[in-house]
């Protein structure tokens, strides 16, 4: 298991890494999905449920980024799949050179989904290009559906909404109408995915979008 200690990036322009990041990435045939939600909102159970219905389709790599401990990447990692741990010394994002930095540490060859599970808040993660081709942010069921109006950039900033946790929708006060109304208002072209990585509920459309995606990226340029 690789821990990686990085500190913020001292180059002076975090959009010009993010753009080298990415058209190396798409040289490679490699779709980086930035991952972004509150602590415990679900992102590396999806992210463990995706490998596991998608092994032998499509190899995949993790790069988990938290401010302490490696156990995230111990769960990637009880799967088969390829996951470093990057501790990032405090600071609540990663920026692109952080991540470019975190995937060097992996063998890319042969991978087409490359996650990177941020940092666990819906603040500092929207503020940073990561060289990610998809922002995909993640809302639980048990946060509420008033959190579009709390945190209107991280919605603004994701090509993706993937609202987790469904099977739990009986135990809580949470309108899904409402949340997808809010989402869109501020965001008119985001994609919506309702799932439960629990169950398996909605699972099958949010692993076909991120198959066309995949392909879509493999084929233009
Ligand atoms: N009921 C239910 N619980 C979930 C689901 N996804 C994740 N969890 C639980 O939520 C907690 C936090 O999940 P985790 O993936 O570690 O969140 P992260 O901090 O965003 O990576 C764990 O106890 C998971 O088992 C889901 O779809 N349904
Ligand atoms: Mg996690």
């Amino acid at each position: 298991m690789q821990i990686i200690e990085l500190h913020a990036s001292v180059t002076e322009s975090n959009d010009r890494d993010a753009d080298a990041l990415r058209a190396e990435l798409k040289k490679r045939g490699v779709l980086l999905l930035n991952l972004m939600s509150s602590p415990g909102s679900g992102k590396t159970t999806l992210i463990s449920r995706v490998i596991r219905d998608l092994q032998g389709q499509v190899r995949t790599a993790v790069l988990e980024a938290d401010i302490a401990s490696d156990t995230d990447a111990r769960r990637i990692e009880s799967l088969g799949a390829m996951s470093v741990q990057v501790h990032t010394d405090g600071m609540c994002h990663m920026d692109a050179g952080m991540t470019a930095r975190g995937l060097a540490a992996m063998d890319l060859d042969g991978v087409g989904l490359a996650f990177l599970e941020n940092v666990g808040n819906l603040i500092c993660p929207a503020e940073f290009d990561t060289g990610a081709a998809k922002n995909v942010m993640i809302l639980s069921v048990p946060e509420g559906d008033d959190k579009p109006l709390k945190y209107p950039l991280m919605f603004q900033t994701s090509d993706a909404l993937v609202i987790t946790k469904t099977d739990a929708m009986p135990y809580f006060t949470f309108d899904l109408d409402k949340a997808v109304l809010r989402a869109r208002n501020l965001n008119p072209e985001i994609r919506i995915f309702p799932l439960s990585a629990k169950t398996g509920e909605g699972m099958d459309e949010f692993e076909r979008w991120l198959l066309a995606e995949l392909a879509a990226w493999r084929k233009n340029g």
